[in-house]
């Protein structure tokens, strides 16, 4: 078979040419000895192979046309695997599974030896990941910028219900998709003491880039992630080691090793941890001495950087980035302070994604002075310069209340500040930055996310992939608009037959995995009712398993009332520190264990909560799940991504008017989309009301006979006391709104059940989903980036398509 990439065409038999050359060259293999993982190495290599040259022409044609890039600055990239999204974008995935059943394995079993790239912690860091890939596809010359953690996120496993936490690894074997760049290095210094115009630092370590390519659609362009890694600036103090002191002569390294160590296993929550800033700080340091060092060998007038160079800050994170680039336009190459002020504003963009108090960054002004000492000076001027030019009271400063308000540095340092969707943009501009949107007008923008449809629709669901391009043709892929003329086959009763279908062979998949993994049987008929993200009680799964007591309690009076069967399916991870998330993991896998036994409700209930949710296993089970669950409370959700890919795959939303939500349902029509619960504005006016848990409670029979079993032991029948602290809480302290929300929920579900058993009913509204998901591709997202805040254009203007 013959596939086509980019540059040349790729045989079935060249790609197994090449695919052993490796495994003989680079691996040391034999063809009759190898193992999975070595046909996994020489694949990843063979394809890397074919990514190369687009990559040089990429960059080549980005030097030679003098063109603007993008620098996105981020501390997490939630990858997941990357064989198989490289073996699509580039048409080799039909070549590569010939090419491994030739040698006797089954391609699927080669791409799933792959561990996750889980640099991340959740929506934040996988939409670092889908922007990289948008980038790649439309041409839009960028890098990412972020750091090599040798442990990604832990993971999770269940003991007794519970969550434990073990360290994860993905680097103890080698990682063929990165190049070292030894060559590639820069000094990132701390502490000391700040001298007239300059820094002396007392430590240092050195920050060594590897290179990720990243292609797009097609194999038409390719990025590149550049992720550092920290080395020891001196291996041993000599002096030391030779009068000794063998274990001070190794200090030097003590701070190299810990700081591109770990992610910091924390989702819109903050700790103040000396070693996290100080990981901010490396990884915006050696971005930014890159940045102007590949400025510096093309243009000699850093004056000109803004018109080069943007650089967009996912999230507070990387803010340090304002004053580490005026010290560097300043203390470094001899710019004046004002107008290194002005360059690095009109350089630098800040996206918000959260609105939670508990994840606005603040550093005590004693610890940013410690570990960055020349940087607080030049916080100090900033926030003084601007008080200045602007007249505002006090108590809108950079500096409060002796700490650094990151994200008052970060919106004060860019030229557009954007939120992620409608609903949280206009928010920003009404909470956390009232006051600076009235000082800087027109400054905060929207940018509502998206995700991209190769990994998220192509990769993820090949059924329902194939049905959509057999009827529409393949131009969706790269422009997901294009998914809109599925509409009229919502109507084809044939159509929807062949989609239900494409739904059901990704049910059955994971019913058999589901089996194998768990030991638990599920019914791929049943609806599959799907609530993955982290766990967090603004996502609020307490309210989610509340509603599953009720039903099953319901069923359990009433067996014979038509309930539509369900599969309820939990995935996620708490922060290791956070003990009421902790507490409602326990809970839904006690209630799991009950319900999952009960002879009454065998056949029309089970909750499986499959343990360390990862992008690989959203892979899984977004293509084979029927009802979308996004139920935060309105106004915490800043957007969403999760429920972009649901829509996608053709499932049907339960949500909040929160986050992208509203957008899904505008977009989708009200009609396809189960509403329920207070408004973001109601839900302010209700918290006014102390008692407003207690009233909700008292008025609903469901949620009492919820709380009555839960605080009677009925699921820790061995330990009767242990959800008392979550019972109480639920009466007095629900600051999400359970109680209010609940029997509202409760009745949105009914009419969940009521429409899945009207199978024809159901997969219209599918397909309408499916077929009005266009706007949330990260395409979309990625051009509006470029057009309001960037000031970039498209590499591939005018160049043709491959299709
Ligand atoms: O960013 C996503 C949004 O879709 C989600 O709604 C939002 O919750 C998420 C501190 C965060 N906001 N803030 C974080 C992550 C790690 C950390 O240490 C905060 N994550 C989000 C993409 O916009």
């Amino acid at each position: 078979m013959n596939m086509t990439t980019n540059m040349r065409p790729v045989s079935s038999a060249a790609l197994k040419q090449a695919v052993e050359q490796h495994l003989t060259y680079t691996l040391g293999k034999d063809a009759g000895h190898a193992s999975v993982y070595d046909w996994r190495m020489a694949l990843s290599f063979a394809i890397r192979d074919c990514i190369v040259e687009p990559w040089f022409r990429a960059t080549r044609s980005t030097y030679e046309g003098q063109r603007k890039r993008v620098y996105y600055l981020s501390m997490e990239f939630l990858i997941g695997r990357t064989l198989e999204d490289a073996m699509i974008n580039l048409g080799l995935l039909e070549a590569a599974r010939d090419v491994a059943n030739e040698v006797g394995f089954d391609l699927r079993e080669i791409i799933e030896d792959e561990p996750d790239a889980a640099l991340g912690n959740g929506g934040l860091g996988r939409l670092a990941a889908c922007f990289l890939e948008s980038m790649s596809t439309i041409g839009c010359p960028a890098f990412g910028y972020g750091i090599r953690y040798e442990h990604g996120l832990f993971r999770q496993r269940f003991e007794g219900g519970q969550q434990v936490e073990t360290p994860e690894d993905w680097l103890t074997l080698p990682h063929p998709w990165e190049f070292a760049r030894p060559e590639s290095a820069y000094e990132i210094g701390f502490k000391g003491e700040a001298v007239d115009g300059g820094w002396r630092p007392a430590e240092s370590v050195v920050a060594s880039a590897y290179d990720m390519p990243v292609i797009g659609w097609q194999g038409r362009w390719a990025n590149t992630l550049r992720l550092w890694g920290a080395k020891p600036t001196t291996l041993f103090d000599l002096e030391r080691f030779n009068s000794g002191d063998y274990a001070a002569a190794a200090e030097p390294e003590a701070l190299a090793r810990t700081l591109s160590r770990v992610l910091y296993p924390d989702d819109t929550t903050y700790q103040g941890k000396e070693l996290r800033l100080k990981q901010e700080f490396f990884l915006t340091s050696a971005a930014l001495q890159d940045i102007l060092r590949r400025f510096r060998t093309e243009y000699d007038d850093l004056a000109k950087l803004p018109t080069k160079v943007a650089i967009q800050m996912n999230d507070t994170h990387p803010a340090i980035a304002g004053p580490e680039l005026i010290r560097l336009l300043t203390d470094v190459h001899g710019m004046e302070w004002s107008q290194a002020q002005e360059i690095a504003r009109a350089t630098l963009g800040y996206t918000n994604h959260t609105l939670l108090p508990e994840a606005l960054e603040r550093w005590s002004t004693w610890l940013m002075g410690n570990v960055l000492p020349r940087h607080m000076q030049i916080i100090e001027r900033i926030d003084d310069d601007h008080r200045r030019a602007t007249k505002r009271p006090a108590h809108v400063g950079i500096v409060r209340n002796n700490e650094v308000q990151m994200g008052e540095l970060a919106f004060i340092m860019s030229h557009k500040v954007n939120g992620v969707s409608a609903l949280h943009s206009d928010l920003v501009k009404k909470t956390v930055f009232h006051d600076l949107n009235e000082i800087h007008p027109g400054r905060i923008i929207n940018q509502t996310n998206g995700v991209t449809p190769r990994r998220w629709l192509k990769l993820a669901n090949p059924p329902l992939a194939t049905l959509i391009s057999d009827k529409i043709g393949e131009g969706w892929i790269g422009d997901l608009e294009q998914i809109k003329t599925l509409e009229p086959f919502a109507k084809d009763a044939d159509f929807r037959r062949d989609f239900r279908a494409a739904k059901r062979t990704n049910k059955v998949a994971l019913s058999n995995w589901v089996g194998e993994t768990m030991g638990v049987k599920i019914d791929p008929d049943a609806m599959f009712d799907v609530q993955i993200k982290r766990i967090h009680e603004y996502k609020r799964q307490h309210l989610n398993i509340f509603e599953t007591i009720a039903l099953w309690h319901n069923m359990r009076e009433n067996p014979n009332a038509g309930w539509a069967p369900r599969v309820k399916i939990f995935g996620g991870k708490s922060a290791p520190g956070y003990a009421v998330a902790k507490e409602i993991i326990h809970l839904i896998n006690d209630v799991a264990s009950v319900i999952n036994s009960d002879p009454v409700t065998k056949d029309l209930l089970k909750v499986v909560y499959p343990p360390n949710y990862n992008v690989s296993m959203a892979e899984r089970v977004i293509p084979a799940t029927d009802l979308s669950e996004q139920i935060s409370t309105a106004g915490k959700e800043a957007s969403g991504t999760g429920n972009m890919k649901f829509t996608m795959n053709g499932a049907l939303t339960i949500g909040t008017l929160d986050g992208a939500n509203v957008e899904i349902r505008e977009q989708v029509g009200p009609e396809n989309f189960f509403l329920f619960g207070l408004t973001a504005d109601e839900v302010v006016k209700h918290r006014r009301n102390v008692r407003h848990a207690r009233d909700a409670i008292e008025a609903s029979q469901n949620m009492q006979s919820v709380l009555q079993m839960i605080v009677e032991g009925r699921f820790s029948p061995s330990d009767p006391d242990r959800y008392h602290g979550l019972v109480d809480r639920a009466w007095n302290h629900d600051h999400y709104l359970v109680a209010a929300d609940f029997d509202s929920y409760y009745d949105a579900q009914r009419k969940v059940d009521a429409l899945y058993l009207d199978p024809d009913a159901w997969e219209e509204q599918a397909v309408l989903n499916t077929a009005r998901s266009g706007f949330f591709s990260s395409d979309r997202t990625i051009r509006g980036y470029m057009a309001d805040i960037w000031e970039t254009e498209s590499a591939l203007v005018g160049e043709e398509s491959l299709t």
